[in-house]
């Protein structure tokens, strides 16, 4: 067997065979194979050039192999990679005073990935349950709205709503609460039993489709939890980061989770960073030996993830987001016009989805989402008839206007056919 590593210069048929015959079929990509990214371009083994208007699920909003943070990752890659939390390190500390003091919190629990954010979350919630709040032992319940999506692990499928997620995956753990989500009074009725110790939502809810609660919502949660001594725990894994035109989604209501997880973009896309923000009151009533992870808080991840965060500040890139995802929505709008094929545009700053004009089980999102690859922009349908479209957050004006050209030139397209 030749263990030497396969020359790059790979097809896209023999990539995509190659995939399929010794990878799990957990996935099922749109048939472009990527060999190069770089801002908010992506050029595929054909040397094809794209829009990437996914930006790897928002993990990328500050674009693709960005320069500071390529730079800081190679120079401390050199230095010091990984020690474990068995001893300190000269970059943890300084990481979790720079994070926790940009987003007002006192203290961080770094993680990897984000699912493992909401994991370190809801124990951190039934920890707090037991030690603060006096919940009785192994009573404690945490309450998730319909249509979340926080990950893969047992306990995310154990809170989802959706088949896809948990079929097959049973026994279930149990303490867990589905509610209708942007419904206040059945979080009001919910919110009645004591053993309910906090409330894991996103603010807009990404993989269901970017659906955005009514103004107001988020808020009068919020104030529900405070009035029943339930921790709000955001997953801004997603929303976060600049993504909806705000730092956090939570902002356009002055909401300050009491747990705030944070992902995905907070690497800038280099490698897995998560990170749960609390309040002393919450954050110990994790004692030594309780809770952690082998990479948890790496050098490597603390030097990428303060820059991750520090580029978004330096360059702008919230206000970015807000300011063109106005022009993005209000283009979109334009083509509704000339078009059946869209029922809604909808979404906040850079985080938005066209929702098809078709049943949910059609193929008409994939085949539209073929048509603008092959118009040179990659956007993937997430629930059924709904197509998210997430470019990083430096793209310019010049550039959201092509896209939308894209996007209207492939749905009239799409629409003869
Ligand atoms: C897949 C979805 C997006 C997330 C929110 C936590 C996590 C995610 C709001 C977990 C992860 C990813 C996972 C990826 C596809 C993608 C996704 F379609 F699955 F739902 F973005 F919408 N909270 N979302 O969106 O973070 O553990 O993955 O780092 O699993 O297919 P992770």
């Amino acid at each position: 067997m030749d263990f030497q590593l396969k020359e790059n210069k790979i097809s896209t048929t023999d990539a995509i065979n190659l995939e399929h015959k010794y990878g799990a079929h957990n996935y099922k990509p749109l048939p472009v194979v990527l060999k190069k990214g770089d801002g908010i371009k992506v050029w595929d083994v054909e040397d094809n050039e794209y829009l990437d208007f996914l930006s790897a699920y928002s993990a990328v909003n500050q674009g693709h192999s960005h320069p500071k943070i390529i730079s800081v990752l190679i120079d401390q890659a050199k230095q010091l990679q990984l020690t474990s939390r068995a001893f300190y390190n000269d970059v943890l500390g300084t990481y979790e005073e720079f994070i926790t003091q940009l987003f007002g919190y006192d203290k961080v629990l770094p993680m990897n990935t984000g699912v493992e954010g909401g994991e370190t979350a809801i124990k951190l919630c039934r920890k707090w349950a037991y030690k603060v709040k006096g919940v009785k032992k192994n009573k404690a319940k945490i309450l998730f709205v319909e249509g979340n999506f926080w990950g893969r692990t047992l306990a995310a499928c154990s809170s989802s709503s959706d088949p896809d997620c948990y079929e097959d995956y049973g026994p279930f753990i149990p303490g867990f609460e589905i509610i209708p989500y942007n419904n206040l009074e059945s979080l009001r009725i919910a919110l009645q039993d004591e053993n309910v110790a906090g409330l894991m939502l996103e603010p807009i809810q990404g993989e269901a489709g970017v659906i955005v609660p009514d103004e107001g919502y988020l808020k009068q949660a919020y104030n529900l939890c405070k009035e029943n001594n339930v921790l709000f725990i955001a997953d801004e894994i997603q929303t976060g980061l600049g993504r909806t035109g705000k730092m956090l989604c939570c902002d356009y209501e002055n909401v300050k989770p009491d747990i705030l997880v944070l992902g995905k973009a907070l690497s800038g896309g280099m490698l897995p960073v998560s990170a749960v923000l609390s309040s002393d009151e919450i954050m110990l009533t994790i004692k030594p030996g309780q809770h952690g992870s082998t990479y948890g808080g790496n050098p490597l991840a603390c030097k990428v993830a303060q820059t991750a965060l520090s580029v978004i500040i330096e360059e702008k890139m919230v206000e970015n987001s807000y300011n063109l995802g106005k022009i993005f929505r209000s283009k979109v709008a334009q083509t509704m016009e000339r078009t059946n094929l869209i029922k809604e545009v909808r979404g906040k700053g850079l985080l938005n989805a066209i929702e098809i004009n078709d049943s949910p089980n059609s193929r008409t999102a994939w085949n539209i989402c073929i048509e603008l690859k092959n118009n040179g922009l990659l956007a993937k349908p997430t629930h059924g008839n709904i197509i998210r479209f997430a470019p990083p957050l430096i793209i310019n004006e010049k550039s959201i206007l092509r896209a939308c050209e894209i996007i209207e030139t492939s749905f009239l397209a799409y629409e003869k056919k």
